[in-house]
């Protein structure tokens, strides 16, 4: 059963704001049947992300890497968005400044209609020439177990933040300018134990935001929190919206 005051504290928190950012994790996609990284069912317990999230490991076996990230284009091809992903669109609308900044690289969110989405892990649907650098959106689609290049031939690799890569500096800078300048911070489904992505939440901390955790569980991020929301993102977040709505903001 959700807090109903814990609710009411985070609302308010999120009262007649008008600079919000969103931080979300592989948890916010949890309740759409997409497996978590460190979770029980963990979509590292077949694979070791040493094995196949780094440039070493694609170097080594392309073949491996491109089993690792075919299997979970297959898994999302027939994936929707849930109601944490949907409830994060809504809000959007309802603040003057709402940047959603993502770990995931599933695409839910852009598919739940959210925009001024920063995805500092990539895209799982996009690919990337390894030789000349071109990118291509590839959503949805079966991809051979080791795509070429039609231009030059070099292998193609997922657009994706590997272990051990820098995140895009574009995306990058964006978010960590958003979370420098929001009044709040609503940090959802995830562990924030991979770096730099976890940093921000101190970031936003640092120049004065609220931070309001949405968690099944406390995380590293939990002690920056100023509120934690104990349960399902798609049960929680709806609720959060509702004690908005009925706080009668925006
Ligand atoms: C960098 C894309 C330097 C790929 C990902 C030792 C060796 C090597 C590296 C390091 C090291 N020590 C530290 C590092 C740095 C490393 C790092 O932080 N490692 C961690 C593991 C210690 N970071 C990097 O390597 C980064 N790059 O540092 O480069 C550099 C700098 C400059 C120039 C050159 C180089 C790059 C990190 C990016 C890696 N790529 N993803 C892919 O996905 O295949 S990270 C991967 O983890 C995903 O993006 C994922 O989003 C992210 C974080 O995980 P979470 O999203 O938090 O998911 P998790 O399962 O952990 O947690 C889920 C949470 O949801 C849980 O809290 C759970 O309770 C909750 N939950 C579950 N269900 C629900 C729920 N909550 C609500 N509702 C529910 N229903
Ligand atoms: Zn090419």
């Amino acid at each position: 059963m959700l807090n109903e005051s814990l609710l009411e504290q985070a609302a308010s928190k999120l009262h007649g704001i008008t600079d919000l950012v969103a931080f979300t994790g592989a948890g916010v996609s949890a309740e759409s049947g997409v497996p978590t990284f460190r979770g029980a069912e963990g979509v590292w317990k077949n694979f070791r992300a040493e094995e196949v999230a780094t440039p070493e490991a694609f170097a080594r076996d392309p073949k491996l890497v491109w089993e690792f990230y075919n299997d979970r284009r297959d898994l999302l091809a027939d994936l929707q968005p849930n109601p944490a992903h949907d409830t994060l669109a809504e809000l959007q609308r309802r603040f003057e400044r709402f940047t959603l900044v993502t770990q995931n690289i599933d695409g839910l969110h852009a598919l739940a209609g959210s925009r001024n989405l920063l995805e500092l892990h990539g895209n799982l649907w996009r690919v990337r020439c390894t030789g000349c650098g071109q990118t291509w959106e590839t959503v949805g689609e079966k991809l051979p177990a080791i795509p070429e290049c039609e231009s030059c031939g070099a292998l193609l690799r997922p657009d994706v933040v590997w272990f051990g890569e820098a995140l895009p500096e574009q995306v990058w800078n964006e978010a960590f300018t958003a979370v420098s300048q929001c009044e709040a911070i609503l940090v959802v489904g995830t562990s924030a134990v991979v770096y730099p992505a976890a940093g921000l939440v101190e970031v936003a901390r640092r120049h004065g935001a609220q931070v309001i955790e949405v968690n099944i569980e406390p995380t590293a991020a939990s002690e920056s929190a100023d509120v934690c929301l104990h349960g399902r993102a798609g049960e929680v977040l709806p609720a959060l919206l509702e004690a908005l709505r009925t706080q009668g903001s925006g």
